[in-house]
């Protein structure tokens, strides 16, 4: 009798655990470089947390931010090898891999990172560009607006004669041109950079003040909105093609709204970030004179020749390209 009774109750215990792990669902992971306070990872919790809800559990997101499975130069090829499932990639740390949609790095003066991260996803979906097509792409965002974050004062664009700065992309080609030393790495690199005094500030969008706390050690904000840096979210293509249909659906579906939401929240928490750098390290913020934006907008013309060359060795249409990008820019700028 007793016998019976732990094997009835074993057999139980054995049912249970099937069936909790047949409702858990297929775990898949999401690898990103930054630590988990800064943008790109809260987007991610984000996502997670809706497909996690509008799969019903049939999904389970488990996310790796701070480069604990894949870095930022690694990312591209860890999903398309499929160390990770899903991964989060900027752009502009993969100069010529993805000529199509490094427009969106263009000095086109984007006001808002919602009108940049929708200009960009509709880009994506118009022309569904061959640089992507060795995995599935889920949504797609941009930073905010660049900006100068230095130790010393940037009053003037001549203050910026020989100051090495950290940057990707086009920002890079900028800076060369003002006569300051770009210095280009992933933005994961930059903490230990300004640390060891290797770079004596930054180029990227002030959501970084708070979330790295380098109001800390740049005390210092000059406004030249600059180009906003483009970010892809890309799955594993076999790993995409294994999931069943309805859940691919829910996936399809949150791209745009995901692309909208980060927009949202970046334009938000940039806000946030620069009242709080303000309280409580009393950053200073300067504001460059009419001329020296014009100044800035003449150095960003050579760039969009080198991507239009770019565009052409890789069969790349870019003044249509570009025509699409004014034009969407514009739509979602003026909503
Ligand atoms: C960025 C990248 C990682 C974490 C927070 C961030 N805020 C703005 C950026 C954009 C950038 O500078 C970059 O290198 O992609």
């Amino acid at each position: 009798m007793r016998k019976t009774m732990t094997a009835l109750a074993l057999s139980l215990a054995l049912t249970c655990l099937a069936a909790a792990s047949a409702l858990a669902g297929t775990t898949v992971t999401y690898a990103n470089f930054p630590p988990a306070k800064t943008f790109p990872c809260v987007q991610m919790e984000r996502w997670k947390t809706e497909v996690e809800k509008r799969t019903g559990g049939a999904l389970d997101i488990q996310t790796f931010p701070g480069s604990t499975l894949l870095g930022a130069k690694n990312m591209l090829r860890g999903v398309q090898t499929g160390q990770a499932d899903i991964g989060c990639i900027s752009i502009a740390y993969y100069p010529g891999v993805f000529p199509l949609m490094s427009a969106v790095n263009l000095p086109v003066a984007f006001t808002s990172t919602e009108a940049a991260s929708l200009t960009m996803w509709d880009l994506f979906q118009k022309y569904r560009p061959e640089e992507f097509k060795d995995v599935k792409v889920l949504t797609m965002f941009t930073s905010a607006p660049s900006q100068i974050m230095s130790k010393e004062p940037v009053k003037t664009l001549a203050d910026l004669r020989g100051m090495e700065l950290r940057a990707s992309g086009t920002i890079l080609r900028v800076l060369g041109g003002l006569g300051a030393q770009g210095v280009g790495m992933p933005m994961s690199e930059t903490p230990e950079a300004l640390q060891k005094g290797v770079v004596k500030g930054l180029v990227s969008s002030f959501d970084v003040l708070k979330d790295f706390n380098f109001a800390d050690i740049c005390r210092h904000e000059t406004i030249t909105n600059l180009p906003v840096y483009p970010f892809a979210v890309i799955m594993n293509k076999a790993r995409w093609e294994s999931l069943p249909a309805d859940v691919k659906e829910v996936l399809d579906d949150l791209g745009r709204e995901q692309a909208q939401w980060t927009g949202q929240y970046l334009d938000q928490h940039i806000d946030d970030s620069l009242n709080w750098s303000r309280e409580k390290y009393q950053v200073e913020v300067h504001k460059l004179t009419p001329a020296e934006h014009a100044e800035l907008r003449k150095l960003g013309q050579p760039l969009v020749d080198d991507w239009k060359e770019e565009c052409a060795k890789a069969g790349v249409d870019a003044d249509a390209v570009l025509k699409d990008l004014l034009e969407y820019q514009a739509k979602y700028e003026s909503l």
